[in-house]
């Protein structure tokens, strides 16, 4: 007897957030993704790879991909599933990862990483649910609309000359040389439905012998979106979507392929290889002692393109990575390379960094008014901010700030030239934050610039500034 039942990569209820567990998915009557989501449980089932699997649903339809299936789950951005599944795999290579994505999510917003998961030959299975539609957000134009289709955005039909073709995304990642297997299925009749399946299964399979990348796109109804009943749908789909979209197999390499050969295995972390650059600049000055840093510096410099902001920030971080500790640079740049506004953000750390960017800096150093202006209410409480009055002629209207006020243009072109005001304002934050040595940091500087003509300039400036602060001279 056979008995035909749940595929157990399913959860047996549907369980929701905020709502009663439900028997059945959320999708319409008639919809494609029900069916898709079903044959993609059975081939998880029947391949015994649930356990290792993780879905990635997309942002459409199907973002409540993780109520239904019992593996993994991940839900990603709109259009970044391929780039989520990437991650995903190269960091557990030994998982199954299943990007699943509308047209709106994989061929609109998502195209650049579907595009390059696909050219890198990413073993990962791409499932790509072609609707013809935005079915989530009411029905508006997708790329994959047919012509004289109408859509809430196109309500004459698509017009060629208006709104381009559809875009026949298998054909077009089946150019690129590195994906391994590329089909075309549809779900309109049961024949189709048969051979989606297959299709999935061999997609899930390729990946689970490590021989890459598996594109399969499906040719699904959207009831909903195209106002059409089921049975309509249907037909739609089989007599107009198929006659522009073909079915079959657009690339298969997978007999030619070895077992393996697209598994990548992410390098065990050396902090010695990794850390090559560091260990390169280590001097004698180093010694074995560990640098302490009395506290976290999280620091926003800004200023006029042409500053030399960015250096500022760079300096400040390979001090930092010198010394052994955690840093990270997050430039931000102004349009214009020079005359522009420019910050960076600067971290240092003795813990790991979660993110690189810096909302509220306990260090601002500013070196134009808009940069006073725009960021002093960000700084923490009893923050320091410095700023160089050579160019801000404001002051800062906070009293909880350790304000520096120091003339760091008019001491770099005592020094030599304008340019080095940078390091000026480097020389006075180590002293104001107490965070290195001038000896270190110095040292750290001789190491990376590379001019060696400018060197003594530099290690002026930076002095100039330390001891502005220090000694106020
Ligand atoms: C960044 C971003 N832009 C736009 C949206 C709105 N949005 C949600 S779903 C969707 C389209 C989904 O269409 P498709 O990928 O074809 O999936 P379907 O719903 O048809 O399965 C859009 C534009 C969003 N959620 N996030
Ligand atoms: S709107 Fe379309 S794609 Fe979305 S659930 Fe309904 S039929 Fe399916």
């Amino acid at each position: 007897m056979k008995v035909f039942e749940k595929a157990n990569a399913f959860y047996q209820v549907f369980e929701r957030k905020g709502g009663p567990a439900k028997e059945a998915t959320h999708y319409c009557p008639g919809c494609g993704h029900g069916n898709i989501h079903k044959m993609i449980a059975e081939s998880m089932e029947e391949l015994e790879i649930t356990d290792r699997s993780v879905f990635v649903s997309p942002v459409g339809c199907s973002v409540f991909g993780y109520y239904y299936f019992d593996c993994g789950n991940f839900q990603a951005a709109h259009g970044r599933a391929a780039a989520v599944a990437t991650a995903i795999k190269r960091t557990n290579p030994d998982s199954i990862v299943i990007s699943y994505q509308g047209d709106g999510d994989l061929a609109a917003i998502g195209t650049a990483e579907t595009i390059h998961a696909a050219n890198r030959g990413e073993n990962i299975c791409v499932f790509f649910v072609n609707n013809a539609i935005y079915g989530m957000t009411g029905g508006q134009m997708a790329p994959t609309t047919m012509i004289g289709q109408r859509s809430t955005t196109t309500p004459q039909g698509r017009i060629e000359t208006v709104h381009g073709n559809p875009i026949k995304m298998a054909e077009m990642l089946a150019t690129l040389p590195a994906p391994t297997y590329i089909e075309r299925v549809a779900i309109g009749h049961s024949k189709h439905i048969m051979k989606a399946k297959k299709a999935i299964r061999k997609a899930l399979k390729i990946q689970a012998e490590g021989k890459g990348y598996s594109f399969v796109e499906i040719v699904a109804t959207c009831p909903t979106g195209w106002k059409m009943d089921p049975v309509m749908s249907r037909d739609w789909l089989v007599d107009d979507m198929l006659e522009y979209f073909p079915l079959g197999v657009l690339k298969d390499e997978s007999e030619n392929t070895d077992e393996g050969a697209w598994d990548r295995v992410c390098a065990e972390f050396e902090p010695d290889t990794v850390n090559a650059y560091i260990n390169r600049m280590k001097s004698p000055l180093d010694g074995n002692e560990p640098h302490t840093l009395n506290h976290d510096l999280q620091c926003k410099f800004a200023g006029f393109g042409g500053q030399g902001i960015l250096t500022l920030g760079l300096f400040l971080s390979q001090i930092g990575m010198r010394a052994g500790h955690h840093v990270s640079w997050f430039p931000a740049y102004g349009p214009e390379m020079r005359g522009g506004t420019a910050n960076c953000s600067v971290n240092v750390s003795e813990q790991r960094i979660g993110t690189p960017l810096v909302d509220h800096p306990n260090v601002l150093v500013v070196m134009n008014q808009p940069s006073l202006d725009l960021f002093e209410e960000e700084v923490s409480d009893g923050g320091t901010i410095i700023l160089d009055t050579t160019v801000v002629e404001g002051r800062p209207k906070r009293a909880n700030l350790n304000v520096v006020a120091i003339p760091a243009s008019d001491i770099a072109d005592e020094v030599g030239t304008a340019k080095v005001a940078n390091v000026v304002i480097l020389g006075a934050l180590c002293a104001a934050t107490g965070s290195f040595d001038s000896e270190f940091a110095m040292d750290t500087l001789k190491k990376v610039i590379k001019k060696k003509t400018l060197i003594d300039m530099n290690m002026s400036a930076f002095m100039r500034g330390y001891d502005y602060v220090k000694n106020g001279e």
